[in-house]
């Protein structure tokens, strides 16, 4: 029992022990428990919301934004110092191989502090001279103000990224917030406190719950009056749920949601490099991306070599100990998720699918046979009409669609609910921009995927969210701009 680690609610800047039942925190790549994660009952959920009302007119509220920013500096290489820590905390809730996390996650979750640590030092605001009949004038200018508390509301598949992500432009405009972590990875929120405390941030200005959803310290946060805003990342239906709580209040609300995102792969791309970027669009992080390709779409004359193509590829991928050299292909979050992609695969086979790689469950080295493992798999021949096709799966899993022409292929692609990301393969750049402005998404990747400049709109159109973050759009969503206008 030694290494049970106890996870514990972080509030008013100190660790909080839970009040509601205890549960499990569990590793998915070798289905152990490895702690127990205290969660906060209603009136825990109460105290943390109302350290973080109170933290907003303390010393934080009258900081500078020199003295903001550079606490802001200090918190990112507060977890660079302590990377091998955050980075063991990932691995353990999520299962992810190190390459993954020790490139992506931990980097990029202390990178979000810094970037806005320095877009806010240059952040503009708006004059406007006015004309007045007495002919004297007036002078307009815009000030902008913290909406207040933020509730962050966070999804499991890239914990402390995209945490940081939102809790990083939220302090950065002098808001305070309380953090509700996904129930499956709650370890790195918690470590975040130590970090918060050591830097010197205010106490009561970063706050963390634990806990489920529904009836739990999720709807909890997010129906408390004294929340002003709220931010999700998550699936569609969860964000149907925040957004009726935020309804009453009227609190604005931020939406980063699911996606069934397509990849357009034409015959005058730099195929390689096409196999490469689509290999990671598909199975990075097992999938589970809301950035990820799970519908291709490759022109008819290079159909047959991009299918097989990718499918080797796919098949090398190697399961098993995340900190293992060889280790490419990281787990599902849980058993719960496993069984819900596994329908998936079941589905697309009694539809007729044509199976033709993977669609079940790996061989994995010795001691990781009670992880939640799947393998990679690329399906052909199914309708669009058909469920694998059209519903988001969140595993690693892509289905191949052959097109003539471009514009069946924008079609193809437009046809669906969602509309986060497209990535498209081509080497010319007409198609390219045409092609990138016809599909109805808040991003398209040409020739790559992932890649962020964090100064750039990140969002979703559709089902896949309201609003965009990232850069000076998130400081929109994180302050409130107030006019002042002075009669000369
Ligand atoms: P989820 O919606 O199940 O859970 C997300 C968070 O919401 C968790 O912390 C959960 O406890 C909480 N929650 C659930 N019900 C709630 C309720 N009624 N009230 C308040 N909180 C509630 O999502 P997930 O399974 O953790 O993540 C996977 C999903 O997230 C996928 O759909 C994926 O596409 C999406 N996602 C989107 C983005 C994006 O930027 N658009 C990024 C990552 C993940
Ligand atoms: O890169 C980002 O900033 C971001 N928000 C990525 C989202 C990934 C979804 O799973």
């Amino acid at each position: 029992m030694s290494n049970i680690r106890e996870i514990r609610n972080f509030i008013d800047g100190a660790y909080v022990d839970g009040a509601a039942p205890h549960f499990d925190d569990i590793d998915p790549a070798t289905g152990e428990l490895i702690g127990r994660v205290h969660a906060a009952d209603r009136a825990q959920v109460d105290m943390a919301v109302q350290a973080a009302k109170r933290a907003l007119t303390g010393p934080w509220g009258s900081m500078s934004v020199e003295q903001r920013s550079q606490l802001l500096v200090a918190l990112a290489d507060g977890v660079n110092k302590r990377f091998d820590e955050f980075l063991a905390a990932e691995i353990a809730d999520t299962g992810k191989p190190k390459s993954l996390a020790s490139h992506i996650d931990i980097p990029r979750g202390a990178e979000n502090f810094k970037v806005f640590a320095e877009m806010l030092k240059a952040y503009p605001s708006e004059a406007f001279q006015q004309d007045t009949p007495d002919g004297k004038g007036a002078v307009n200018y815009s000030i902008r103000k913290p909406r207040g508390v933020i509730g962050v509301i966070c999804p499991w598949n890239l914990p402390l990224l995209l945490m940081t992500w939102k809790v990083g432009p939220a302090l950065a405009c002098g808001n305070t917030v309380v953090v509700k972590p996904s129930e499956e990875t709650p370890a790195t929120a918690a470590l975040l406190g130590e970090v918060m405390n050591d830097v010197g941030i205010p106490k009561g200005v970063y706050n963390v719950v634990h806990g489920f959803g529904p009836d739990a310290a999720g709807q909890f946060l997010t129906e408390h009056p004294d929340v002003d805003g709220i931010t999700f990342t998550g699936e569609t239906r969860t964000g149907e749920a925040i957004m009726s709580a935020a309804a009453q209040g009227v609190r604005p609300v931020s939406m980063e949601l699911g996606g069934k995102n397509a990849g357009l792969i034409f015959a005058d791309c730099d195929i390689e490099k096409a196999f490469e970027g689509t290999m990671r669009s598909v199975f990075a992080n097992c999938g589970q991306v809301c950035l990820s390709t799970e519908r291709l779409y490759v022109e008819r004359s290079i159909f047959d070599q991009f299918v097989e193509g990718l499918a080797d590829r796919a098949r090398k991928l190697t399961p098993g100990d995340p900190y293992g050299d060889g280790t490419s292909l990281g787990p599902l979050i849980s058993r719960e998720h496993r069984d819900k992609v596994l329908s998936y695969y079941d589905k697309a086979k009694s539809e007729g699918a044509d199976i033709i790689c993977g669609g079940g469950i790996p061989e994995v080295p010795d001691g990781y046979g009670d992880g939640c493992w799947i393998e990679p798999t690329i399906w052909t021949g199914l309708s669009e009409n058909a469920a694998p096709v059209r519903e988001e799966i969140f595993g690693p899993c892509a289905h191949i669609t052959p097109f003539d022409d471009e514009e069946e292929a924008v079609a193809m692609a437009n046809d669906t609910q969602y509309g986060l990301a497209t990535a498209i393969w081509t080497e010319n750049l007409s198609r390219a921009h045409r092609v990138g402005s016809a599909v109805d998404v808040g991003i398209t990747w040409v020739n790559s995927w992932f890649l962020r400049d964090l100064r750039t709109p990140f969002g979703g159109s559709g089902r896949s969210g309201i609003g965009r973050e990232g850069g000076q759009h998130a400081f929109e969503f994180y302050s409130e701009t107030r006019n002042i206008c002075i009669k000369l």
